[in-house]
């Protein structure tokens, strides 16, 4: 059954493009990988859970955007010594991937006995990575940097967790990448809505002619768990603090078998996309944190969604 009558992403028909048989050393999973583009080619960070339940990150490329050959070697892992391994004792997950400045940034959720906070590690040609800060203290997830400057500043978007309020999404300025602050909350989920148990920011903002086109994922509790979907925001270009419009309807759910089943199920996450340069982007997203899939999208459709068909952004 199709129960998206008019998809506004248009899913790759060879999916899933990476399973564990494609990843030449043991994992279980391959899912939740940020993009970027690369001297042409699409790189792929994406996460991997070990037989130990911890995660790990390996790096794919593809010439197409489809077909990826995998490293050899994992390209993250848990740091072993040194000021990040006491922040990454349970694993490295869920990488975004920013171009800016001809560097790619790269913010990975760290996990420990302390909690999740945001790692900050640096490449220039995704051969050797350095670590550069822990960017935020526990609980923090899901950070993506803009791949612009505001007024000489970096910003963030973020998501705290907090007990009192709904997870929302909320920015962060910095001069240097690594303090940050004057931080305001942006983005609230609606209730007994697709997106009401919680939000936070999923791909790098894209540069739209009307705004940062923002995909992020929206969660819902149901008797038979979450249900993990993508939603689109608008914010202006130049205040991202500023949103424009948010859609009321999700872009994309769980349809696809491997969506629906694996090793967390409902599950469409994403952490990255790539601007084709044809007006389209193409997504990718984790498929119930086992496969990796792709689709296409026309970024003026979504825009078009978010001024058109919107919910209040503060819930
Ligand atoms: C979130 C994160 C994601 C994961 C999702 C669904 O909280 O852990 O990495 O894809 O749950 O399990």
């Amino acid at each position: 059954m199709n129960m998206n009558p008019t998809p506004l992403v248009t899913r790759y028909a060879h999916n899933p493009i990476l399973t564990r048989d494609d990843i030449p050393y043991p994992v279980v999973t391959v899912h939740n990988a940020g993009a970027t583009l690369f001297e042409g080619r699409t790189m792929l960070l994406f996460r991997s859970h070990l037989r130990t339940g911890r995660s790990i990150l390996g790096l794919a490329e593809s010439e197409d955007g489809y077909n990826f050959t995998v490293r050899p070697e994992p390209f993250m892992t848990a740091d072993p010594h040194g000021p990040f391994a006491e922040y990454e004792e349970y694993g490295v997950e869920d990488p975004r991937i920013c171009r800016i400045d001809g560097e790619y940034l790269i913010t990975y959720s760290a996990y420990s006995r302390h909690g999740v906070r945001i790692g900050l590690a640096k490449t220039r040609d995704f051969e050797t990575v350095e670590r550069v800060s822990m960017i935020t203290q526990a609980d923090m997830r899901n950070v993506v940097i803009f791949p612009q400057k505001f007024d000489g500043r970096y910003a963030r978007l973020d998501r705290p967790h907090s007990e009192i309020s709904p997870w929302s999404m909320w920015i962060s300025y910095s001069p240097d990448l690594v303090h940050w602050g004057e931080s305001k909350v942006v983005m609230k989920p609606v209730t007994y809505h697709w997106d009401e148990m919680k939000i936070g920011p999923g791909a790098t903002p894209i540069r739209t002619g009307k705004g940062w086109l923002n995909i992020y994922h929206g969660v819902f509790p149901t008797m038979d768990g979450s249900i993990y979907r993508l939603g689109v925001a608008l914010h202006d270009l130049d205040d991202p603090s500023r949103i424009i419009g948010v859609a009321d309807e999700w872009i994309l759910q769980p349809e696809d078998p491997w969506e629906i089943s694996g090793y967390v199920h409902n599950v469409v996450f994403t952490c990255g996309a790539v601007e084709v340069g044809d007006g389209t982007i193409r997504l990718y997203w984790g498929g119930a944190d086992t496969v990796m899939c792709a689709g296409t999208a026309v970024i003026d459709e979504l825009v078009e969604l978010c001024l058109n068909n919107s919910r209040p952004p503060m819930g």
